[in-house]
């Protein structure tokens, strides 16, 4: 009889049978007492690869990014010492919707039951504490005990799954061994239908709003890829002839060579045709728009008032709001329903420009090295950026089928290492390319050595210019606080891995970095560019000014002079 007919399962091999359901085919993590039965259940089982990290804030980050591709993602870590160093990015999985089940190993039942003072607790015999820190930063918790196992694993991944967030789960170390009748059927993610009559009406009401209008357009931010979306996006952006805009952390969402593509929406910082075709439309689609400052201009945004508010499981059409509809079937119906129109011809698309003017002897500046990347780029490219003056990639224009993983919201540095793990993991058929700064390196760089250990072939451009210029633009341009240590980056590779066949360059002019882009990607390429600390691109260090305003107010020390980092004239 094959595993999935038993009628009876071990607690942890029904877990690990319904993660394999799910689609979770590497979960990441650290072991410790607590999980290591799990995770010997993991090895006799051999369906699931355990993909083990240097510590669990990078085990949540890499789980971050394999669900950003694949749609679901695990974690698993012991309890308290490990479940805490993963609930930052845990919380940043939550605030970038991005569905992560996190399985701590906890202490045994029989110790909560007779309340004994164990070890990764606070030894005064409580146990509740990271349960309840949890329930802060994930859309559902539970403790597994034999008689709610059956129904709290389902409901947790598909809690995770429906909802695209976080869940939190504690499998008390003295039970995975134990058997509990369990059900045949496998475990299918979908999301709950539609209510058909609020469908139709919703999908009747954005068609006709649509079709009336003179200048619709679509506004996507990044719910539109969670809830996979793009595609019936693009076919009602085609059918109807209407312009397609995505907020930064919907970069690569749509296509951007396709002709109605208007670019990224950022209120008064977007390009003037963006803002244009957004704030000026007389019908507004927007999908999911979150606003917070970074994606809104600093406040500056202003959608149209009747802007059409769809989200994953309701919509909002003026003073009609609609619950119990998916995104995904709502805009199907709308496509179906929406007259083919032929009076919206769309633009000519720019082609992307092939590589830097610049002199090739001159060192090397942020302006020649973006202008030198944008010609690198290809079709499929899986693309990094972390907080910094890398977020200059979002003036990129990218090639088809691109995807832009990043994290403009949650935004804590380092991210862009362990989620580069996760995505090399979950696709590594891609090219993927990771954007980075030293600062933000340097909280995660041990996770370098696991993307070597499984011989994955990223690109790694690494900004080598001191410490955290995009703070300068905020407060202490020439402060040492924000000055970090100078490592041997490009030396990473050859300790992490003694005998690597990665290539490694450390580029000063624009010469080294054409050489360094004309190699084969058969290997990892480690590319250490040093530029000066006070160079930044312009869009970066105008957002860093006007950061500055918000955070410290009219009497923040950011006017006194020479204090703030300020764009070239
Ligand atoms: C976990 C965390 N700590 C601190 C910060 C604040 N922070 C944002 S960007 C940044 C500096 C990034 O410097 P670097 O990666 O070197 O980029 P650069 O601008 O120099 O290219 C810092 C410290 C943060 N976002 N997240
Ligand atoms: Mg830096």
């Amino acid at each position: 009889m094959s595993a999935s007919q038993r009628r009876w399962m071990t607690i942890g091999e029904f877990l690990l049978r319904r993660l394999g359901e799910a689609g979770v085919g590497h979960p990441f993590g650290v072991p410790g007492d607590f999980n290591l039965e799990l995770l010997q259940q993991l090895e006799d089982a051999d369906t699931l690869k355990w993909v083990g990290t240097c510590s669990e804030l990078n085990a949540s980050y890499a789980a971050d990014g394999y669900a950003r591709l694949t749609g679901l993602a695990a974690l698993t870590v012991t309890n308290a010492v490990g479940a805490l160093g993963a609930i930052n990015g845990i919380a940043g999985s939550y605030a970038e919707h991005v569905p992560v089940i996190c399985i701590a190993g906890s202490i045994p039942l029989r110790s909560i039951e007779r309340g004994l003072g164990m070890h990764h607790t606070m030894g005064d015999g409580t146990w509740d504490g990271f349960l309840g820190a949890f329930a802060q930063v994930t859309a559902a918790q539970a403790r597994l005990t034999p008689y709610n196992a059956v129904t709290e694993i389902d409901r947790l991944i598909l809690t995770a799954w429906r909802e695209k967030l976080p869940v939190y789960m504690e499998l008390p170390s003295d039970i995975a061994y134990l058997d509990i009748e369990i059900p045949e059927a496998p475990l299918i993610l979908a999301q709950p239908s539609s209510d058909p009559e609020r469908l139709a009406s919703c999908a009747t009401a954005i068609t006709a709003r649509l079709s009336a209008a003179a200048s619709p357009a679509i506004l996507v931010d990044q719910d539109a890829d969670r809830y996979g979306a793009a595609a019936e996006i693009t076919e009602l952006a085609e059918k109807m002839q209407l312009s397609v805009a995505v907020t930064g952390p919907a970069k690569a969402v749509i296509d951007e060579t396709f002709p109605y593509y208007a670019g990224v929406y950022n209120g008064a910082a977007s390009p003037p045709a963006t803002r244009q075709a957004i704030e000026a439309s007389d019908c507004l689609l927007s999908i999911a728009y979150r606003p917070i400052d970074g994606t809104s201009g600093d406040f500056t945004a202003k959608l149209p008032a009747n802007t059409i508010h769809a989200r994953g499981h309701s919509v909002d059409i003026g003073e009609d709001n609609y619950q119990a509809v998916a995104l995904k079937e709502v805009l199907r119906a709308v496509v179906d329903a929406a007259p083919q129109v032929t009076s919206r011809p769309a633009r000519q698309h720019t082609a992307a420009a092939a590589g830097t003017q610049a002199d090739g002897s001159a060192n090397l500046t942020q302006a020649a090295y973006w202008e030198a990347l944008q010609g690198y780029l290809r079709p499929g490219d899986v693309l990094f950026t972390d907080n910094g003056t890398s977020y200059a990639i979002f003036g990129f224009r990218l090639t088809p089928d691109c995807t832009v993983v990043a994290s403009v919201i949650w935004g804590s540095i380092g991210y862009s290492v362990g989620a580069l793990l996760g995505t090399l993991t979950a696709a590594p058929e891609r090219r993927h390319l990771l954007f980075v700064g030293d600062g933000s390196f340097q909280e995660t760089a041990q996770e370098l050595s696991t993307i070597l250990r499984h011989d994955h072939k990223p690109v790694i451009f690494l900004i080598n210019n001191g410490g955290y210029t995009i703070e300068r633009g905020y407060m202490g341009k020439t402060e040492t606080y924000n000055d970090v240590a100078n490592w041997a980056y490009a030396d990473l590779p050859k300790v992490f891995q003694p005998d690597t066949t990665a290539r490694s360059f450390v580029v000063k002019t624009v010469a080294d970095l054409e050489k360094a882009l004309s190699v084969p990607n058969d290997s990892m390429v480690f590319i250490e560019s040093v530029m000066g600390p006070y160079d930044a691109p312009a869009a970066v260090m105008h957002s860093s000014n006007n950061g500055a305003e918000l955070d410290y107010g009219p009497r923040g020390p950011q006017h006194r002079a020479n204090a703030q980092l300020r764009p070239a004239t």
